[in-house]
Order: C-alpha cells, then sequence, then structure tokens
C-alpha cells in the first residue's frame, strides 16, 4: 500500500466541504422532514388526519413557508422523494422555496431496512443499487446533500460483529458515492433508544459502532471535510429506571465523540430518537456547555423534536397554519440557542414539547 488514487478533485472537495460548513453554520441545524409515505402516516394518526399526498403537502409546505428569519436556526430540510417535486398553494416547487431563504436541500437516499440472515433480527439498509444515478439526477434538481439511516440495537446479543461491519461498510460505500456526485452524505449511523440497559451499555455500543464507521469511511477514502454525521446521543434505553440528567448524557456522549470521531468532520447534527422536544434541546444545550472540548459544531437534525408542537397546533386545519408556523419556529429557535449553549428555560413549557415521541423499535 503506497498511496490513495485521487477520488475527487480539489475542486469538488472545496464544493463539499462548502455545503457542509453552510449547514452547520454558527446556530444552524437541520429540520428531518424526510419521513417515508408509511413514517408521516403515524406522524399523522396521533392528530387524526389521513395520510394522504394532499395532507402530506399540506403540512409540508407549513414547515417551509415559515418566515425567512427560520434561515437563522435552519441550515438545511431534509426531504422525502415525493415532498422534492411537490409544490405550494401558489405553484411554486419546495426546494425553490426553501433555497430562496438560503437554506440547504438535502433527499433521504436510503431505501429503509432489511433483515440480515442468521442474526437475533438484525437489520441492514437497502439502496445502493442505481444510488449513483438517483444521486445525479437529485443534484441536477437542486439537492445538494443526502441522508442515509442505519439501524442498531441493543439486546443481550446485539450488536452483532455482522451488522455492525455490514451497515459501517453499506454507509461508506453510500458516502462515497454522493460525494462522486457532488452531495455532502450525512452518515447516520442510529443506534436505537429500545431496551433496558444504562448510560454506560449505550455509550460502549455507540463507540464501537461509531470507530467502525469511521474505519469504514476511511477505507473507501471518503472525504471527512465533506461530509456530516448525524448520531444518537448516548441515553439509557426507553425502559432504563435510573434517570440521568442532561449532563450525564452530555458527558457520556461527547466523551463517545471525542475517542470515535475525526475532528476534520465539520458538524454532528443529532437525531432525537423519541425524545421529547424539550428533553432533546435541554440534552444539546449540555453538551454545547460541557467544558469537554468540541472540534466540530454540535447541532441538531430532528425530525420528531421540530415538528410534534408544529403537528399539535396544525390538526389539519388551514385555520391553524399560524399557529403551527409558531409552534415550528419556536423550536427551531430554542435548538439554536441550544447549539450554542445558552438556552435558558423560562417559564412554562408547552405540555406537547415534553410529551415523549418515543415509537418502539423504529426500523420501517
Ligand atoms: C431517526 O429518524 C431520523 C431522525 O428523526 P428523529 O429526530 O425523529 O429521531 C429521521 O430523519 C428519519 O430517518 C426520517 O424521518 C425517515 O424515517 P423513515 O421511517 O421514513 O425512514
Amino acid at each position: 500500500m503506497t498511496h490513495q488514487f485521487p477520488a475527487l478533485s480539489p475542486e469538488q472537495k472545496k464544493a463539499l466541504s462548502d455545503i457542509a460548513q453552510r449547514i452547520v453554520a454558527s446556530g444552524k441545524g437541520i429540520l428531518a422532514a424526510d419521513e417515508s409515505v408509511g413514517t408521516m402516516g403515524n406522524r399523522l394518526q396521533r392528530i387524526n388526519v389521513e395520510n394522504t399526498e394532499e395532507n402530506r403537502r399540506a403540512f409540508r409546505e407549513i414547515l417551509f413557508s415559515s418566515d425567512t428569519s427560520i434561515n437563522q436556526s435552519i441550515g438545511g430540510v431534509i426531504l422525502f422523494h415525493e415532498t422534492l417535486y411537490q409544490k405550494d398553494s401558489s405553484g411554486k416547487p419546495f426546494p425553490a422555496i426553501i433555497k430562496e431563504k438560503g437554506i440547504v436541500v438535502g433527499i433521504k437516499l436510503d431505501k429503509g431496512t432489511s433483515p440480515l440472515a442468521g442474526t437475533n433480527g438484525e437489520t441492514t439498509i437497502e439502496g445502493l443499487d442505481g444510488l449513483s444515478e438517483r444521486c445525479a439526477q437529485y443534484k441536477k434538481d437542486g439537492v445538494d446533500f443526502g441522508k442515509w439511516r442505519a439501524v442498531l440495537k441493543i439486546t443481550s446479543t446485539t450488536p452483532s460483529q455482522l451488522a455492525i461491519q455490514e451497515n459501517a461498510n453499506t454507509l461508506a460505500r453510500y458516502a462515497s458515492i454522493c460525494q462522486q456526485n457532488g452531495l455532502v452524505p450525512i452518515v447516520e449511523p442510529e443506534v436505537l433508544p429500545d431496551g433496558d440497559h444504562d448510560l454506560q451499555r449505550c455509550q460502549y455500543v455507540t463507540e464501537k459502532v461509531l470507530a467502525a464507521v469511521y474505519k469504514a469511511l476511511n477505507d473507501h477514502h471518503v472525504y471527512l471535510e465533506g461530509t456530516l454525521l448525524k448520531p444518537n446521543m448516548v441515553t439509557a434505553g426507553h425502559a432504563c429506571t435510573k434517570k440521568y440528567t442532561p449532563q450525564d448524557v452530555a458527558a457520556a456522549t461527547v466523551t463517545t465523540l471525542l475517542r470515535t470521531v475525526p475532528a476534520a468532520v465539520p458538524g454532528i447534527c443529532f437525531l432525537s430518537g423519541g425524545q421529547s422536544e424539550e428533553e432533546a434541546s435541554l440534552n444539546l444545550n449540555a453538551m454545547n456547555q460541557s467544558s469537554l472540548p468540541k472540534p466540530w459544531k454540535l447541532t441538531f437534525s430532528y425530525g420528531r423534536a421540530l415538528q410534534a408542537s408544529a403537528l399539535a397546533a396544525w390538526l389539519g386545519k388551514s385555520e391553524n397554519k399560524k399557529a403551527a408556523q409558531e409552534a415550528f419556529r419556536k423550536r427551531a429557535q430554542i435548538n439554536s440557542l441550544a447549539c450554542r449553549g445558552q438556552y435558558v428555560v423560562s417559564g412554562k413549557t408547552d405540555a406537547a414539547a415534553t410529551q415523549s415521541l418515543f415509537t418502539a423499535s423504529y426500523t420501517y
């Protein structure tokens, strides 16, 4: 082994790094609005709204047509394929509305889980076939970053070495294909919160998973400066009886990241993983207040924890549009403050913001 054959030109590297830096510019995070049709159906069911294409479009229009000032807290939006080609009520394509606010458009590229035979219910992710062609088309259609979510479970027998290696390798192959097509890959290895394990077990597993992911990214010559990581926070399992403070979560999470994620990675954008909106904000805030070194931006790429209050305010009624936008704006602003470690809880927190958003075995 002597040297690496060039994979990307200096111009390609600069373009990727510029996109990644824009997404995680100071105080900014990502709105993960990339729920596939079935997952969006689960969200709509909670507010008794039918899962039709029009209802999915109408809710997304509420989010994307927020006042331009939303660009102070949101640097990127991840879309599902259907949403990328939808329009607002005046006929303007969603990507145009998002870009006009200076926000970067992303797309969900994975095609969901499929079983890994011979394991205890573990999975890999489908979507590599034809991925390069899909990326090239999305780039032409205004997309600048991709997202691929792999899922690992904590039980007494999992995650297995096979599941860790297979998902790490698949994430790295996806990341390499994205970069060849000018898309910044968001690498998302989610360790699910299901189970009664404690914080230390989650930390141990997350460290093993992230170490394998960064070894695979290096093996695949992925240009780290042009990537973003979307991990789970290190938390105790959903059914663990011992309770931990945001400071405990912050210490365990930042320690895990320091041990496994190179400083070349510009940003770490956490998923919310079923935490309540408020919990997800407080944990992120505690991380950014922690005295541990943080060579990367620590920010958010929340789905449920940015949309739950907005959905509860909307209830499928057009007259509630303003209230839903205000709920979304409020959560985005709180998370922007949390990215800087400046979120101070004041007054009463909305009931919707403190409700658990946990979905068991979130592996659709
Ligand atoms: C873990 O899910 C991702 C982050 O969302 P949360 O903050 O709610 O945990 C999310 O981007 C997810 O990957 C998308 O909603 C797509 O989900 P599906 O189920 O459609 O693959």
